[in-house]
C-alpha cells in the first residue's frame, strides 16, 4: 500500500516505519498537509505485520512541535542565537575544523552520535568527518549500555561485531533477564509474543527484576532478587546445572573448547552463598536451573537490568555462559548469531595496538565506540592532548549521559561545538552552531537495528512530508562539510558521467566498476565513499534517493557474503547480480524486505574463528568470577535507597519526543516506591520529595507501588527537557548519576544503581 491520494480532502495514506525503538515497526499512516492525521501497524511490514505499540501513534508530536530546528543558528557573544545561510555556516566551521585539525592533531576531535533509534542513514556520512578530522573518537549511546557484552562476544566468537540474537517467539523455556519487554519491547512483537507464551501451558517464561514489571506480572516464575546481584544469581544458577550434569557435553565437545576451565571454576562457587546474596527462594532457583537446562528451547533475553547495574561484562559473560552450556544455540527457539545487511559495529580488539585509546583514561574503544562516560575527562583533564572540537548528531548528551554538571563543564570549555539536530536540545543549547536536519519523515531513512535470524530483513524508508524550512539532510550537511575542507573534490565528472549512462541492463555495474577503479587510484578518498557515490551514483537514482546510494555497494557486499541465504528470500542472479537485485527491492519495497533466509546451521559459518568453535574460557572474566566472591556490600547509611535512574514505561521514548503533550498519563515521571518506605517517609501519592544523591538532588512526584522491593526506587528515563526553553519537565535523571560511578573497564554506568537518600518536601 502507497501513496492513496484522496483528492477531495486531501489525505494521502502512505507507509513508514516508527522510529522509537530498535523494533522500528512498520506504520500504515494518513497525512494531511504535512501532518500525521492516523497512524497504524502495517500488515505489508515482514516484521512486525501491523503489530504497534501506543507511543508510535503519537508521531505527530515528533513531526510538529515547538521546538523543531528550521534555520542554521549561529551562536552570538550574549549566548543568543542569530539564523545564518547554510554557507556561512559550513564555510566557518569547516575553516574551525581545519584550524583545530592542523594545529593540535587527531585527538583534538570527538564525534558523539551518529544515530538514534531509527535514523541510521545520516551516520554514513558523519562518521566521515572523523577521517577528515584524523581523529579515532567515535561516542556513541551504545558505549554507555552495550560494548561490555560486545566485548565478550569478541572473546567467545572471534569478533565484536559476532552479535547474538534471541530467538524467544519460538522457545519453550524464557528467561527474561534485567528487560522488560512489554514496555520496552526489543523483542518481536514483544506484547503479542508475551501474550503467546503466558497463554501456552508448553512453555515457561522466567524473569529476573527486582521489580514486578509488566513482564514479571506475566511470567510463570519471577526471581525479585536483589538489585545488582545478577552476577551472584546466575553463578549459582550455571553452577547447579554443572553439579548436576545437565550441561549439554555433546553441544559442548563439539562446538567449544575451554569447558574444563569453566567447569572447575563453577564448581567451586558456593552456591547457597550465592542465592542468599541475591536473596530469592533457593527452591525457585533449583527449579529455574533444572528447567532451563532440560528444556528443549531455551532462550535468554537480557538488557539494561544487567549492562546499567554492578558487573556489566560479567553480567554479559554469565547469561551467554548460560545457554552456551547448555547448548541452546544454533538451533530454532534458541540464542543464535546473525547478519547485518548495514554494519552498525566493528572490531577492535583491546589486545592489538593499532587501536587508538584516549588521552586521559587510556580507553579502548570496543567496536569501534568509546564509552560517553569518559567523555568529560577527555576534554577537560588531558591538557595539551585535550578534545576540542565535539560534532553531536542525532544525541543528546546533555540529557542522556551521565553526569550532566560535567558534561555542562566541558561542553561549554570547547573552542568548537556543533550540533546537527531535528529540535532544539539541551545540548543545542550550547552549542556555537546549530545545523537543523530533516525530520526522519522528510528524507530518506532506515535502521540498521535489524538483528534478525535466520531471516533477515531491511527497510528503506522514504519522505512523506516535504522539509521543515530551510533544513538539509545529514547527507548533503556532511557532504558539503567535506567539500568546504577540500578533503573531497565537489565534481567527479569521469563518475557522474559513467552514472548517467547506465540503463536497467546494465544494472550500474559499469559505475561499481569505474568507482572501484578510482578509489584504487585514490585511495585517500576511500573514506568518503558515502558522500562521492552520493555526489555521483545518487544524482540518477529514482525519486531523489541519492542518500541511500551507499547501499548499493553494500548490497553487492551481501549478496557475494551470502548468496544462498538471498537466493532463498527469493533474489535471483549470478553472484554479482544477486546484489544488484537486492538493491532495486529494497528501493521499491516501501514496507521494507527480507534481505536474507539463512539455515539455523549457517550460524556456525558466522562464528569469526576461522574453526568456527565458542571460545568458553576468557581469563578476564575468570578474574572477575573471583572478585565476586570477596565483594563487600555495599555501606547504605548515607545514601538508604537503589535508585533506578531510567525505567522504561507506557510514555517515555528516550528524548525523542520533546513536546510534554504526548504525554497520555504520568505527566510528572512519578518515583515508584514500595508503599511501606513511603509510610516511613510519611508519604502518599502525589506527595514530593526531594531525591539525593553524591551528584545531585531532583524534586520528584510519589508514586506507590507495591510491586518495588523495599529501599528500591525508580525513576522514569526520558523525561526532564526544557521545552521551549522553560523548566525541565519531570525528572532530569543525570544530574543525579556521576561518571565514576560505572564499572571500571568498560566505563559502563551504573544507571540501575544508583544510591540515593530521600527527604520529604514540606
Ligand atoms: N517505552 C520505552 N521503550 C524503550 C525506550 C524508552 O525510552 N521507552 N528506550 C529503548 C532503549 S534505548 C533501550 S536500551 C531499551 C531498554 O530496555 P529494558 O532494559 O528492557 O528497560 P528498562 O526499563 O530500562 O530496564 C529493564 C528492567 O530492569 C530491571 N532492573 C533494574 N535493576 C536490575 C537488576 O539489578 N537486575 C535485574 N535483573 N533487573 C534489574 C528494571 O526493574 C526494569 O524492569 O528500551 C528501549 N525501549
Ligand atoms: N539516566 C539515564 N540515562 C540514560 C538512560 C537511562 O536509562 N537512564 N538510557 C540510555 C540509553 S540506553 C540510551 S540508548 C540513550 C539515548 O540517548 P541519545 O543517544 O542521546 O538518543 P535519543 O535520546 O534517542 O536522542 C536523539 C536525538 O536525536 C534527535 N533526532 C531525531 N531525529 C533526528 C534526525 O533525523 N536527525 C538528527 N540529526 N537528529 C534527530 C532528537 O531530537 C534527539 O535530540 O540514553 C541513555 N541515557
Ligand atoms: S515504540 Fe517500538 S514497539 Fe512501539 S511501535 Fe515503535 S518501534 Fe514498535
Ligand atoms: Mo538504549
Amino acid at each position: 500500500m502507497t501513496k492513496i491520494q484522496d483528492t477531495q480532502s486531501n489525505v494521502r495514506s502512505d507507509v513508514t516505519a516508527c522510529i522509537l525503538c530498535s523494533r522500528n515497526c512498520g506504520l500504515a499512516v494518513e497525512i494531511q498537509d504535512n501532518h500525521f492525521k492516523k497512524i497504524k501497524g502495517d500488515d505489508q511490514h515482514p516484521f512486525s505485520q501491523g503489530y504497534i505499540c501506543q507511543k508510535a501513534a503519537r508521531l505527530e508530536y515528533y513531526q510538529n512541535h515547538d521546538d523543531r530546528l528550521t534555520h542554521p543558528l549561529k551562536r552570538q557573544a550574549n549566548g543568543s542565537y542569530t539564523e545564518i545561510s547554510w554557507d556561512q555556516a559550513l564555510k566557518e566551521i569547516a575553516a574551525k575544523l581545519i584550524h583545530i585539525r592542523d594545529t593540535y592533531g587527531g585527538t583534538a576531535f570527538a564525534s558523539v552520535g551518529g544515530g538514534g533509534q531509527g535514523n541510521h542513514l545520516g551516520g554514513a556520512y558523519s562518521q566521515q568527518l572523523l577521517a577528515a578530522m584524523k581523529s579515532f573518537y567515535s561516542y556513541n549511546s551504545l558505549a554507555q549500555e552495550k560494548t561490555g557484552d560486545f566485548w565478550v562476544n569478541g572473546r567467545l566468537f572471534g569478533r565484536q561485531d559476532c552479535h547474538t540474537t534471541e530467538d524467544v517467539e519460538y522457545a519453550d523455556y524464557i528467561l527474561f533477564i534485567g528487560t522488560n519487554p512489554f514496555q520496552a519491547h526489543g523483542i518481536p512483537n514483544a506484547r503479542d509474543t508475551l501474550k503467546h507464551i503466558k497463554k501456552d501451558p508448553n512453555r515457561t517464561m522466567v524473569v529476573f527484576d527486582p521489580r514486578v514489571s509488566e513482564t514479571a506480572k506475566q511470567a510463570d516464575i519471577h526471581l525479585q532478587l536483589k538489585p545488582g546481584t545478577d552476577a551472584f544469581l546466575m553463578s549459582a544458577i550455571i553452577s547447579i546445572i554443572i553439579r548436576e550434569n545437565l550441561h549439554d557435553q555433546q553441544f559442548i565437545d563439539q562446538h567449544t573448547y575451554g569447558f574444563e576451565q569453566v567447569k572447575q571454576v563453577f564448581l567451586a562457587v558456593p552456591v547457597e552463598d550465592y542465592i542468599s546474596r541475591s536473596d530469592v527462594d533457593s527452591e525457585l532457583v533449583y527449579q529455574v536451573a533444572r528447567g532451563f537446562a532440560n528444556a528443549q528451547r531455551g532462550c535468554v533475553r537480557i538488557d539494561l537490568g544487567l549492562q546499567h547495574t554492578l558487573h556489566t561484562t560479567l553480567n554479559g559473560y554469565l547469561e551467554k555462559l548460560l545457554y552456551l552450556v547448555t547448548g541452546n544455540f544454533g538451533r530454532q527457539g534458541v540464542n543464535n548469531l546473525h547478519t547485518f545487511f548495514v554494519p552498525l559495529l566493528s572490531d577492535t580488539d583491546e589486545r592489538k595496538p593499532k587501536y587508538r585509546r584516549t588521552m586521559y583514561h587510556n580507553m579502548f574503544p570496543i567496536s569501534g565506540i568509546f564509552p560517553p562516560n569518559i567523555l568529560p575527562d577527555e576534554i577537560l583533564k588531558a591538557g595539551e592532548k585535550r578534545i576540542r572540537a565535539v560534532f553531536v548528531s542525532s544525541s543528546n548528551p546533555l540529557m542522556t549521559y551521565a553526569d550532566t554538571p560535567a558534561y555542562t563543564k566541558s561542553f561549554e570549555s570547547l573552542e568548537l561545538l556543533v550540533v546537527v539536530d531535528v529540535a532544539m536540545t539541551e545540548t543545542a543549547r550550547l552549542a556555537h552552531y546549530i545545523l537543523p536536519a530533516h525530520s526522519q519523515f522528510e528524507k530518506w531513512e532506515f535502521t540498521g537495528f535489524n538483528l534478525e535470524f535466520p531471516k533477515n530483513g531491511f527497510h528503506l524508508r522514504h519522505p512523506l512530508f516535504k522539509p521543515n524550512g530551510n533544513t538539509l539532510t545529514e547527507a548533503e550537511i556532511y557532504t558539503r562539510l567535506l567539500e568546504e575542507m577540500r578533503v573531497i573534490p565537489k565534481k567527479f565528472l569521469l563518475l557522474e558521467k559513467v552514472a548517467l549512462l547506465e540503463s536497467p541492463k546494465t544494472r550500474r555495474l559499469g559505475y561499481m566498476a569505474a568507482f572501484s577503479g578510482f578509489l584504487a587510484k585514490n585511495k585517500k578518498l576511500i573514506p568518503y565513499a558515502a558522500s562521492i557515490i552520493y555526489r555521483t551514483l545518487g544524482k540518477t537514482l529514482p525519486d531523489n534517493a541519492a542518500a541511500a546510494a551507499f547501499l548499493f555497494p553494500l548490497a553487492l557486499k551481501f549478496a557475494a557474503k551470502h548468496t544462498k541465504a538471498l537466493r532463498r528470500a527469493g533474489f535471483v542472479g549470478n553472484k554479482i547480480t544477486l546484489g544488484c537485485d537486492l538493491f532495486e527491492h529494497i528501493l521499491s519495497s516501501r514496507s521494507g524486505t527480507v534481505v536474507s533466509k539463512h539455515l539455523y546451521s549457517d550460524v556456525w559459518s558466522l562464528i569469526a574463528y576461522k574453526d568456527q568453535k565458542i571460545r568458553l574460557a576468557i581469563p578476564e572474566m575468570f578474574v572477575a568470577l573471583a572478585d565476586l566472591r570477596n565483594e563487600q556490600k555495599i555501606d547504605q547509611s548515607e545514601y538508604p535507597f537503589i535508585l533506578f535512574a531510567g525505567e522504561r514505561r507506557s510514555y517515555n521514548a528516550n528524548q525523542i519526543y520533546r513536546d510534554p503533550a504526548w504525554r497520555k498519563i504520568d505527566p510528572h515521571g512519578s518515583l515508584h516506591i514500595h508503599p511501606e518506605d513511603a509510610q516511613h517517609l510519611k508519604v502518599i501519592n502525589g506527595d514530593k520529595l526531594r531525591c539525593i544523591s553524591k551528584n545531585g538532588e531532583l524534586e520528584v512526584v510519589v508514586e506507590l507501588d507495591s510491586g518495588m522491593r523495599k529501599g528500591v526506587i525508580s525513576l522514569p528515563h526520558g523525561y526532564g527537557m526544557q521545552f521551549k526553553g522553560g523548566e525541565s519537565i519531570g525528572p532530569r535523571l543525570n544530574l543525579l548519576t556521576s561518571s565514576d560511578h560505572c564499572e571500571p573497564f568498560t566505563k559502563t554506568p551504573y544507571l540501575k544503581h544508583v544510591p540515593v537518600r530521600l527527604e520529604k518536601i514540606i
